[in-house]
């Protein structure tokens, strides 16, 4: 029988088997008896974390905090090893996850969804796949990711580069070796950063192409000691209860003091500790790092001087502390030896502000002043079309045949980032308008998780067969996403991707929820039990 002979029917279609999909299937197959099938474009579970196989990938957010806290038993039975997991790690975690819930049964891999269309008689949505397969559901949910669409630069003469090129998010199943080749890195960002170290370890060369300087801080990973796993397990409850508390996901709050209430040397004592501590804590030293910019300029002097320190040699250090937005205003890095690596002797770094990319040759690639840098390989460590882009990839058409990118030509609109408007019974997971990537992304995702789930079981307990957001509690939000941003400094990074400014043509919308998680955790609450407030259900 093929593929396309005839379309399956299930109440719920996931689309996505990372941290998003896996606990969502979860929660509908097993909490709500639902039928349920997941579509996976990998060849295997685990989202970013199957993608992402870069060299030095590893994740930012602590072990014991980047993990499901919905079982107590999950979290008693597996052991992370290191501080900060790794990437092979997480994906044998999420691998134990799919195994131990026996989740794979309903979970389609190698299955990539190219289209969905809503049929209002029916009240359902019918989904395409590249595969050819065919499904009908009643509920859509996106769990796609808010970092899965890849943005590869349009260089002039990629297409005839003689070596070979990839992107940090599409990495090559069997790894890429580095032995003997000039490489040529682009981008700095968090990737950047963490895969620099670990490629310039084996390759003849590295070229590090620097657009825009950025901050890290140094992450400090160790392998976790018998005390503090034992500590981990047997504080769940009040790692989970901070985690819900906090403005970020993570077990830790931002201190209630301001910068402004020390000395400049008890500042600087407070900026050394962090720093010592290694990890994203040391955003959390002061309460207006993030809102206010003379507050914000201690921390971003403290760390242009920490890589003044590190960097030998002075052309280099200048390149890599001339940082144009303030500190934490992007997403700030956390590394393992990344500015050490430009004191090794087979590393070099081009100023991209100064000397512009012109185009690709066959044996490497040529600046504006013409110089041409000879590479075997090409790293793109160059982002991703953020939050938006792995949603609009899909032609996804809601009542009337409305597209997505229709609706969003503007800028993505949301109600509270999990539904659209003309779009019923479509959740995203962590979608644009919810706090999403500036939290620790699993706190977020079971936040989302278990509100569409109390949904569709209000839905059904109800006899209820849609859901969608009304276009002025949309309105509302989408005001008070921009609100929230506007009161802290984070648009003020004007090429960052939560503005959506990394990629060519994309609108200028500042896409995720800054007001916090546990403020937002409460609007949904709220929300919900107010029989969910802004939305229509009929
Ligand atoms: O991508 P980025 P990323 N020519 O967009 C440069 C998460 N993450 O993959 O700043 C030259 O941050 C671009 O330059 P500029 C985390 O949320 C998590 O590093 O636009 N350069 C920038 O330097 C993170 O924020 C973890 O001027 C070009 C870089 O490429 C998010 O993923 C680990 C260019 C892109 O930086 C994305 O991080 C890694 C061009 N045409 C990532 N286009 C963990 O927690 C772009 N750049 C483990």
């Amino acid at each position: 029988m093929s593929d396309a002979a005839e379309e399956i029917v299930v109440d719920a279609l996931i689309v996505g088997a990372g941290f998003a999909g896996l606990y969502q299937l979860l929660c509908l197959r097993d909490r709500l008896g639902l039928s349920v099938q997941v579509l996976e474009a990998g060849d295997g579970v685990g989202g970013t974390w199957y993608w992402n196989r870069y060299p030095g990938a590893r994740c930012d957010s602590e072990s014991h905090s980047y993990a499901f806290y919905f079982s107590d038993d999950l979290l008693q039975e597996w052991n992370w090893s290191e501080r900060y997991p790794a990437q092979a790690e997480i994906l044998r975690y999420l691998n134990h996850v799919a195994d131990r819930f026996d989740l794979r049964r309903d979970i389609r891999c190698g299955t990539r969804v190219t289209g969905a269309d809503y049929d209002a008689a029916a009240n359902r949505w019918h989904v395409r796949t590249d595969t050819g397969a065919r499904y009908a559901a009643t509920y859509l949910v996106t769990a796609v990711g808010c970092l899965s669409a890849a943005n590869v630069p349009s260089i002039p003469g990629l297409d005839g580069f003689a070596g070979r090129w990839v992107h940090t998010g599409q990495w090559p199943q069997e790894g890429v070796d580095f032995t003997g080749r000039r490489v040529g890195m682009i981008g700095t960002g968090s990737t950047g950063i963490q895969a620099a170290p670990a490629i310039a370890e084996t390759a003849a060369h590295l070229t590090v192409f620097q657009r825009t300087a950025n901050y890290s801080i140094p992450a400090r990973n160790a392998p976790l000691t018998e005390e503090f796993k034992h500590w981990a397990k047997a504080n769940t409850a009040e790692l989970r209860r901070l985690m819900h508390s906090s403005t970020n996901g993570h077990p830790f709050l931002v201190a209630d003091r301001s910068v402004h209430d020390v000395s400049p040397e008890e500042r600087e004592a407070i900026y050394r500790a962090a720093w010592d501590h290694g990890g994203l804590r040391f955003r959390a030293t002061f309460r207006d790092i993030l809102t206010d910019k003379a507050a914000n300029d201690t921390a971003a002097d403290f760390l242009r001087d920490r890589i003044r320190e590190v960097v030998k040699d002075p052309g280099m250090a200048a390149i890599l502390s001339d940082i144009d937005h303030p500190f934490a205003t992007k997403r700030p890095p956390i590394d393992t030896g990344y500015f050490e690596t430009f004191n090794r002797e087979n590393v070099s770094l081009v100023d991209l502000r100064a000397t512009p990319i012109e185009r690709v040759t066959p044996a490497g690639i040529v600046t504006r002043d013409g110089t041409e840098h000879p590479l075997d390989i090409i790293v793109f460590a160059t982002g991703f079309d953020a939050m938006t882009g792995p949603l609009l990839r899909m032609d996804i058409r809601g009542r009337d045949g409305l597209a997505l990118h229709e609706a969003w030509r503007a800028g993505p609109l949301t109600y509270l980032g999990l539904q659209v408007a003309g779009f019923p019974n479509l959740f995203t997971i962590t979608g644009p308008g919810s706090p999403s990537v500036l939290t620790n992304m699993p706190v977020a995702i079971e936040q989302h998780v278990e509100w569409i789930t109390a949904c569709i079981a209000h839905l059904r307990a109800s006899g209820l067969a849609r859901i969608e957001p009304a276009p002025d509690a949309v309105d509302r939000w989408v005001a008070h996403v921009n609100e929230a941003a506007d009161a802290t400094l984070l648009p003020q990074a004007g090429h960052s991707w939560y503005l959506g400014a990394n990629v060519p043509g994309k609108p200028r919308v500042f896409m995720p929820y800054a007001g916090g998680m546990a403020r937002y955790r409460a609007i949904c609450d709220e929300v919900a039990a107010r029989g969910y407030e802004g939305f229509a259900l009929s």
